[in-house]
């Protein structure tokens, strides 16, 4: 569809733009009142399955603040059920029978969006036609890591022991595991673009527990063939953001995304000396800045603005999923000074 470019994938591709895009992790979510007060009457697994209440939990943030960008409201474990595996949710992630085995990995089948999770591309389709045409939408999936951690441990962990073990005790079975979810995953992202997703992005939440040489072996490949898939269907903008990864910038360097998002642990300019001035960046005000005073808040932004200048292109966002116990109040304000602040400083 031909249209005027958002402000968010100018940002993206680097070109000029009247300030520095915004969006926040988890800006749908708990948070929210109005979020909690529809989560009262209907549970997490209904809202994310029925169209109309997806759509309407995808625009409670958007119709608060000036954001420039709506993320799809969904889950990363949404779309394993049509790949033979039910999932539960309270309130993180349940699955009661977890991948232990080479032959459990072998059962599951490749998903097939349209047949199993047609009410995914049904709220995208819903969220487009009502979201400002100035707002970009992005869709999303897990990133196969971090699926595969789900997987193997049953559910949420800190350490994820079981999914690290599997990787070596089984790496055949992870490997098989690995490109089928980076298949299916690549086929999912395509679904939403193919709804009216503006971007995609790949969260691999737990992949800073793999040491880089672990993460070169087992993980660079499949992101590679999961990147190159996604590429062969569409060029929309993709953003992978590895969470905790610090210290596997030098092997995400080589992966083709068009941005990366960095956690609030890496300073965007320590991110840009890794990775180039020519990849765009996401990120990384910490979480906990929004419990801060407004000066104390404003001044973050400003830091991460500075750092986020050399980048090609910036996108403002924390630098993980926002706390459930911030006051939205403070978020409008954060939005405004991300807008104020970039003000007129990236037009050329
Ligand atoms: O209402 C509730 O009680 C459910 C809480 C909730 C919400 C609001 C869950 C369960 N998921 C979501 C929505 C969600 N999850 C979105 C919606 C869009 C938005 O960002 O506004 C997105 C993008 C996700 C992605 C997601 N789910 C990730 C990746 C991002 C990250 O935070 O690292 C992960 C790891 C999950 C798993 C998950 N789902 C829900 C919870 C509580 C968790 C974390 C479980 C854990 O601690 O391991």
């Amino acid at each position: 569809m031909d249209r005027t470019p958002t402000v968010f994938e100018r940002a993206i591709r680097g070109d000029s733009r009247p300030h520095t895009p915004v969006w926040i992790m988890r800006q749908a979510g708990r948070y929210l009142p109005e979020y909690r007060a529809l989560r009262k009457k209907v549970d997490f697994l209904t809202a994310t399955k029925t169209p109309e209440l997806a759509a309407e939990i995808t625009l409670q943030p958007m119709r608060r603040f000036p954001l420039d960008a709506a993320i799809l409201f969904s889950d990363i474990m949404t779309p394993l059920e049509g790949m033979g595996v039910p999932v539960e949710f309270n309130p993180g992630p349940v699955i009661s029978d977890p991948v232990r085995t080479p032959a459990q990995a072998a059962a599951l089948r490749p998903l097939d969006p349209a047949a199993t999770v047609p009410f995914v591309a049904e709220t995208v389709r819903i969220v487009r036609a009502e979201l400002r045409r100035d707002a970009a939408l992005i869709g999303f999936s897990g990133a196969p890591f971090t699926l595969l951690c789900y997987l193997v441990e049953g559910g949420g962990s800190k350490e994820f022991m079981a999914p690290r073990r599997f990787l070596r005790a089984e790496p055949e079975a992870a490997a098989k595991l690995l490109g089928l979810l980076g298949d299916s995953m690549a086929q999912y992202l395509l679904s939403q673009a193919q709804a009216g997703a503006d971007a995609l992005m790949l969260f691999d939440s737990w992949v800073g527990l793999l040491d880089a040489e672990t993460y070169r072996r087992h993980v660079v490949p499949v992101m590679r063939r999961t990147i190159s898939a996604v590429r062969e269907g569409t060029n929309l903008p993709l953003i992978y953001f590895p969470n905790r990864g610090g210290h596997l910038l030098e092997e995400v360097r080589g992966l083709e995304v068009d941005v990366v998002g960095i956690d609030w642990t890496v300073p965007l300019s320590t991110a840009r000396g890794v990775l180039g001035p020519n990849q765009s960046l996401q990120g990384n005000l910490d979480p906990a800045a929004l419990f801060g005073s407004e000066t104390e808040l404003s001044a973050a932004v400003g830091t991460v603005l500075a750092e986020a200048r050399g980048s090609r292109g910036h996108v403002f966002n924390l630098g993980h999923g926002i706390n459930r116990t911030t006051d939205p109040d403070r978020v409008a304000f954060l939005v405004d000074q991300v807008h104020e602040q970039s003000a007129g400083a990236l037009e050329t």
